[in-house]
């Protein structure tokens, strides 16, 4: 029994996230802490909301809101929201709590002991009206390149040239629009990662196993050379900096965002004394396999940022083992977008369909080798030949079938020949394959075996007709159904990690572990005589409801897509 460790990219708190932040991390670690679990591993699955930073004291702002008070309400909404899509998060907690305050001021102090950490002054842009220091992004103005006129202190967008707040023509604060602004000296902590390269360099080197995207981000950081980074900001919301002169600056939400993996775990492990110690998954963990999910701009943060936090303490942290990295989903095209409300969220999107609906299509479009493209027509068209015709019906149909010609129950009769030697032939190479993917976290693969485990069934049924064989040889036709109410069971537990809900209600009706089916370990042969002769099953309502045509249009015209 191997012990996993399951982080996700903590999701921001300013509202609820799209299908594009779900598809990106939260859902895929999902599928992999149910699959391995399934299979007997020790799993903990730990995710958190990100509070500090800008964003959040704007939102709360912008709301009318304490920001400590709008977290707590935004906090119980992504919690929520989780649950009903089924995460099966270990713990979800938060960066502001007390465990990641007590832990990102140790791991400074612990650099600064090693000598990772420098203390300089730097200027910043002074509001005077708005009596705080303004972060980059949020001094707008005119673009001195391309005279563009909504250029950001950090960027202009326009012509994407890289600025200093200085820069620009006409600046003012994004916040108000005041104009009255100062450049003032204010003294940070940076962390030098230019020291720390070397040991980057060697541990990146160690794992060529992970997806190119992530690997080749992070060595292209690395051969840029890596400059010292400030880790402290001038805000009031955030983790306080313990050190004399740093009264009123908090750190860089990068900072302590990513420390709070390891203090959330620290909350779960403080929650209930039944819970190992969070050390033992964290601190000389050398018996965990730690895996980090999180979509492409996240990992200069993952394999730059966060393991020099870890190393330069000195201390025996748990280095992340296995990183995987997704593109970009798409929104038709373009990009689903927080501001903007552009694409669909989490919460309208359970409004519209079962969260396994949702699920299923998106790990079925993983943006892994590529960016994917969300459309309604694509995403219907998917959730119509899966999993109403070639799932639903196929479960629907066997019981249905079986409880009209025998009972209610498994049916006794016949042996099983030839047609269920070479299915069971056939599912033993493509549950080895799906397995194989998903222990692989390769996702759109393993979806394309599960589609093919299931067509097999169709096809099986459809060759048989036990609808025929009943009226000439009742026994044959028990044993064709038989056969088909096993695949059915198997078909659940090899479901269970991508459509949750759905396969607990099959394995409920079928009267079987439906909490945390076991993987299947035997030869097909034997999985499909596992629910013996005389077994009673109960017949689901129906499973999938087809989307039709009329609905994607109504979709497309509420969400603004565009065929
Ligand atoms: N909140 C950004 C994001 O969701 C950030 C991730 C933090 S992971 C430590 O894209
Ligand atoms: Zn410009």
């Amino acid at each position: 029994m191997a012990r996993v460790l399951i982080t996700s990219a903590l999701p921001y708190i300013n509202g609820i996230k799209h299908l594009g932040n779900l598809v990106g991390s939260m859902l895929p670690a999902d599928v992999h802490a149910r699959f391995l679990r399934q299979r007997g591993d020790d799993v903990l699955y730990i995710c958190a909301t990100d509070e500090h930073g800008t964003p959040a004291e704007l939102a709360a702002h912008e709301a009318g809101l304490e920001v400590a008070e709008y977290c707590r309400i935004q906090y119980q909404a992504q919690a929520d929201i989780g649950r009903r899509f089924g995460l099966s998060f270990d713990h979800f907690g938060r960066s502001s709590s007390p465990q990641n305050i007590e832990l990102t001021q140790h791991f400074c102090r612990k650099l600064d002991e090693h000598g990772f950490i420098d203390e300089r002054t730097s200027q910043q842009v002074y509001a005077i009206d708005d009596g705080r220091y303004l972060p980059d992004r949020y001094i707008v103005g005119t673009c001195p390149h391309c005279k563009y006129e909504q250029a950001r202190g950090d960027q202009c967008e326009n012509c994407t040239r890289q600025l200093d707040p200085q820069d620009l023509l006409d600046a003012r604060s994004a916040i108000t629009g005041s104009t009255n602004l100062e450049v003032r000296e204010t003294r940070h902590l940076f962390l030098r990662l230019d020291s720390l390269q070397d040991r980057l360099s060697a541990w990146i080197g160690q794992h060529q196993d992970w997806p190119l995207l992530v690997t080749s981000i992070a060595k292209k950081w690395l051969k840029e050379g890596l400059r010292e980074r400030s880790i402290t900001r001038d805000l009031a919301w955030g983790v306080p900096v313990d050190r004399p002169g740093f009264e009123n600056k908090v750190f860089y939400v990068w900072f302590d965002a990513p420390i709070a993996y390891i203090a959330a775990t620290k909350e779960w492990s403080d929650l209930d004394p039944q819970n190992r110690d969070w050390r033992s998954w964290w601190y000389a963990a050398d018996d965990v396999r730690y895996v980090e999910f999180m979509a492409k701009d996240n990992v200069p943060f993952h394999t730059i940022n966060f393991p020099s936090t870890l190393i330069g303490s000195g201390e025996p942290w748990k280095l992340v083992d296995y990183v995987k990295g997704f593109n970009w989903l798409t929104f038709y095209g373009g990009k689903f977008s927080t501001s903007q409300r552009r694409g669909v969220f989490m919460d309208k999107a359970l409004e519209e369909f079962p969260a396994d609906y949702w699920r299923y299509w998106l790990i079925a479009n993983a943006p892994e080798s590529n960016d994917s493209s969300f459309t309604f027509s694509s995403f219907s068209q998917m959730v119509n030949a899966d999993l109403a015709d070639n799932l639903g019906n196929f479960v629907s149909r066997c019981l249905k079938l079986t409880q009209s010609r025998f009972s209610a129950a498994v049916p006794e009769g016949g042996t099983p020949d030839l047609p269920e030697q070479d299915l069971a032939a056939a599912l033993d190479t493509k549950i080895a394959a799906y397995t194989e993917h998903l222990s692989a976290m390769q996702y759109r693969r393993a979806i394309d075996e599960l589609r093919a485990i299931w067509t097999l069934g169709n096809n099986y049924i459809a060759h048989s007709q036990p609808w025929t064989v009943v009226k000439t040889d009742p026994d044959r036709a028990a044993c064709i159904l038989r056969t088909c109410i096993n695949l059915v069971r198997l078909y659940a537990v090899l479901a269970w990690p991508i459509i949750p809900e759905t396969a607990g209600r099959i394995l409920a009706c079928l009267g079987v572990d439906h909490a945390q089916p076991e993987w299947p370990s035997l030869p097909a042969a034997e999985e499909l005589t596992a629910l013996a002769p005389g077994h009673a099953f109960e017949v689901p309502p129906t499973l999938f409801q087809k989307i039709a045509d009329e609905k994607v249009a109504e979709l497309i015209e509420r969400y603004g897509g565009e065929e």
